[in-house]
C-alpha cells in the first residue's frame, strides 16, 4: 500500500501525518545526537538517510507521539502484512505500539506493542492483518522524562498478502492465524 510505505529518506513523513493534539512529536533524524549513546547512528534504509524518532530532552519529554496514515480501503476481505523496523534503545524507553482503528465504528486494537528495553540495533517487526473496512494505522511512540531513552522507526511498508507464517506464533491476528475483525 502506497499510503503506508515510508523510508523518510525524503526528509518527510510521506502520507503518514503526526497526530494533532501530540504534546510531543516523532522527529526526522539522520542520527541521534544523545550524549547517552542510546539510539541509532544511522537509519535503516542506506545508513545515510533519515529515520524518525523520540528521545527526551530537558526540555521536552514524556507524552505520546502519534503518526497516523491517511483512510485506508479494503474492498472486500484483505490479507496485508505491515512491517517495519525499530529500534528501543536504553533503560528508560518506555513503549511502542502499533494500533488499527476502523473508521465506521472506531473500533481501536492494539496490533502489537513492546515495552522496556528491546535492542540496540535495528530490529524487524511485522503484523498481519485481515480486514474488510476503512481503518488507519497509528505507531505511538510513549516517552519518559528519563534521559536513556530513544524509540525509533524505519523502513514502514504495507503489502497485501499474508506474513510469513513464523509471524502467527507471536501475533495471532493474520487470517491464517484465526479471524480478526
Ligand atoms: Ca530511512
Amino acid at each position: 500500500m502506497n499510503e503506508v510505505s515510508c523510508d523518510f529518506n525524503n526528509g518527510d513523513l510521506c502520507q503518514w501525518s503526526s497526530g494533532s493534539s501530540d504534546v510531543i512529536e516523532w522527529l526526522l533524524e539522520s542520527d541521534v545526537h544523545n550524549t547517552h549513546g542510546v539510539g541509532p547512528l544511522a537509519d535503516h534504509t542506506t545508513g545515510d538517510g533519515y529515520f524518525i524518532s523520540l528521545t527526551p530532552t530537558h526540555d521536552r519529554n514524556e507524552g505520546v507521539a502519534v503518526i497516523v496514515t491517511p483512510e485506508l480501503t479494503a474492498t472486500s476481505a484483505q490479507d496485508f502484512c505491515l512491517r517495519w523496523w525499530y529500534h528501543m534503545d536504553g533503560s528508560d524507553v518506555e513503549s511502542l505500539s502499533v494500533h488499527l482503528i476502523t473508521l465506521k465504528e472506531g473500533k481501536e486494537t492494539v496490533v502489537w506493542t513492546k515495552k522496556g528495553f528491546q535492542t540496540s540495533w535495528w530490529t524487524e517487526a511485522f503484523v498481519g492483518i485481515h480486514i474488510n473496512e476503512a481503518f488507519v494505522l497509528e505507531f505511538r511512540g510513549s516517552q519518559g522524562k528519563n534521559l536513556l531513552s530513544n524509540l525509533a522507526l524505519d523502513d514502514i511498508d504495507m503489502k497485501p498478502a499474508v506474513c510469513p507464517g513464523e509471524d502467527c506464533l507471536y501475533f495471532m491476528l493474520s487470517s491464517s492465524c484465526g479471524p480478526f475483525l
